[in-house]
């Protein structure tokens, strides 16, 4: 299979004729391969988008609407598709493809639909100076939109739909390691209403393709998400050119216990908030911090629970865990277990810690999912992302311990609180420094609220209107009468 890049609605390879290989994690194998493209498909697309936006943007929002309603209802139709092939191109639980990935891609693209239909902007009149200001919201232009491996359609959609809904040309980029669903939105977009040029996606590597889109003088905004040192990149790259830029970055988010929380919900979401989709998002708790009252009694009923997922074939409808998504990565995550292993008086291991080889996978990236005790927050275990199925555990003594372990690492993304005291839930919302606080739950996403982190976890926010205002240009217009 030849995943090709779309371009003024036309499917085609690199100019370079180079490719990638595209490797299924729960086999090892080459599936498919990928255009290896570079700036002068970049520009193709480019130009493409430029021609098509003054078209688009003066397309009335309702019937932008209808098209992104459209593509959501062909995803819909091959949804079963869809899933098979996120699973296949990132090892994740063909379970968690048919009810997560694809479901929210669908709903990405729906919900900006609605969105663009119901966005209105502020008047502000002033009576002394006899003047009424308004404020015009204006797409921006040709943007790029640059996404990751960890859920490969669902944050593509999440960036391409609001673009898209506000009026903008898009030239957008999935992650090399995990490009096919996209691919497979472009044979869609092909047979859509979307209008040729509105919508390209090149495919190939950040440093060439990612970088071209950054570095490219006309493109007016970029929204990323992904790694810490990406974003740092792409801020270098685009902060001298003043461009608009949205970043979604790493996370090390603490899941704070305390005693007097509904303790079997907390128990049952601590297992999913710790190791779903191989502890590959980046709102994962992976820093566990409970009050010390209940610390010995969490840790037996926490291992006794991991103990009982099951590692393995990701097609399997009874895998809870299935591949992490490459080789590199795989080797990332069992170099920081290595590190615990080697350094026993500041880590144990409590359980896991191990590559697995299940029958028939055994070349496959696999890794057991793995808790491990530590001294200190100042580790490097609890310091830097990891972004496997590892989490670590530590207790604590007081509420304003718990805040200052919960604040003290460079990342800001989200945070998880488990207390049946509303007032300790204030407090710490008032003091957390995140930018999502989740109580009592995780992973509770309304598409209407702003998302987006604080510190090294990126700049700006999204989701909701703040999307639709990101994708615009808010123009002020002073008429005095
Ligand atoms: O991500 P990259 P990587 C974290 C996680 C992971 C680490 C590195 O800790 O271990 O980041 O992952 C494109 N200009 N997250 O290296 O490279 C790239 O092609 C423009 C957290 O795989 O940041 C891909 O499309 N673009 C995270 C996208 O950036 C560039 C999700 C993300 O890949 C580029 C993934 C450049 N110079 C990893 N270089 C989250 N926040 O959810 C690369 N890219």
């Amino acid at each position: 299979m030849e995943i090709l890049n779309l371009i003024n609605n036309k499917l085609q390879a690199a100019q370079s004729g180079k490719w990638l290989d595209d490797i299924n994690p729960a086999n090892a194998e080459v599936f498919a391969k990928i255009a290896d493209s570079d700036k002068a498909d970049v520009d193709l697309a480019y130009e493409a988008a430029a021609k098509a936006y003054p078209s688009w943007s003066a397309t009335p929002p309702e019937r932008r609407a209808e098209i992104l309603i459209q593509i959501a209802e062909r995803i819909s139709v091959a949804l079963d598709e869809f899933a098979l092939a996120e699973t296949t191109d990132n090892g994740k639980p063909l379970s968690l493809s048919k009810t997560v990935d694809i479901p929210r891609a669908i709903e990405n693209f729906k919900f900006f639909a609605h969105a663009i239909t119901q966005f209105s902007s502020e008047s502000h009149e002033d009576i002394g100076k006899q003047s009424i200001n308004f404020t015009l919201r204006k797409p921006i232009g040709v943007v790029g939109c640059i996404s990751p491996w960890n859920l490969p359609l669902y944050l593509f959609t999440w960036k391409i739909a609001p673009a898209l809904a506000a009026g903008n040309c898009v030239v957008a980029k999935p992650s090399e390691i995990t490009p096919l669903t996209a691919f497979m939105l472009s044979k869609i977009i092909v047979e859509s209403d979307l209008p040729a040029g509105v919508l390209n996606i090149v495919n190939g590597l950040g440093p060439k393709v990612g970088q071209a889109i950054v570095e490219h003088p006309n493109i007016k905004a970029i929204s990323f998400t992904g790694g810490t040192a990406t974003g740092a990149q792409i801020a270098r790259t685009a902060a001298p050119m003043f461009k608009k830029i949205s970043l979604e970055l790493g996370g090390k988010n603490p899941n704070l216990i305390f005693a007097d929380c509904d303790y079997e919900k907390m128990l049952a979401v601590t297992v999913k908030s710790s190791f779903r989709n191989q502890g590959q998002i980046c709102l994962c708790g992976s820093r566990i911090l409970v009050e010390e009252t209940i610390y010995e009694q969490f840790k037996k009923d926490f291992i006794a629970q991991v103990s009982q997922l099951k590692v393995g074939n990701p097609l399997a409808e009874t895998t809870d865990l299935g591949a992490v998504v490459s080789e590199a990565h795989m080797q990332k995550i069992l170099t920081f277990i290595d590190e615990a292993k080697s350094n026993t008086s500041e880590y144990r291991i409590l359980y896991g810690g191990n590559r697995v080889y299940p029958q028939n996978f055994n070349k496959g990236f696999y890794i057991e999912p793995t808790v491990i005790e530590v001294n200190s927050n100042a580790c490097r275990l609890n310091q830097e992302e990891i972004f496997g199925p590892v989490v670590t555990l530590m207790s604590f003594k007081t509420e304003a311990e718990a805040i200052a372990l919960a604040n003290d690492v460079k990342y800001g993304l989200s945070a998880s609180l488990w207390t049946e005291n509303l007032s300790r839930s204030m407090r710490i919302a008032q003091q957390i420094e995140t930018g999502i606080l989740w109580v009592n739950t995780w992973l509770n996403r309304d598409l209407r609220t702003p998302f987006g982190g604080m510190k090294a976890s990126g700049v700006g926010r999204e989701g909701g209107l703040e999307a639709l205002r990101f994708f615009t240009e808010a123009k002020n217009v002073c008429i005095k009468y």
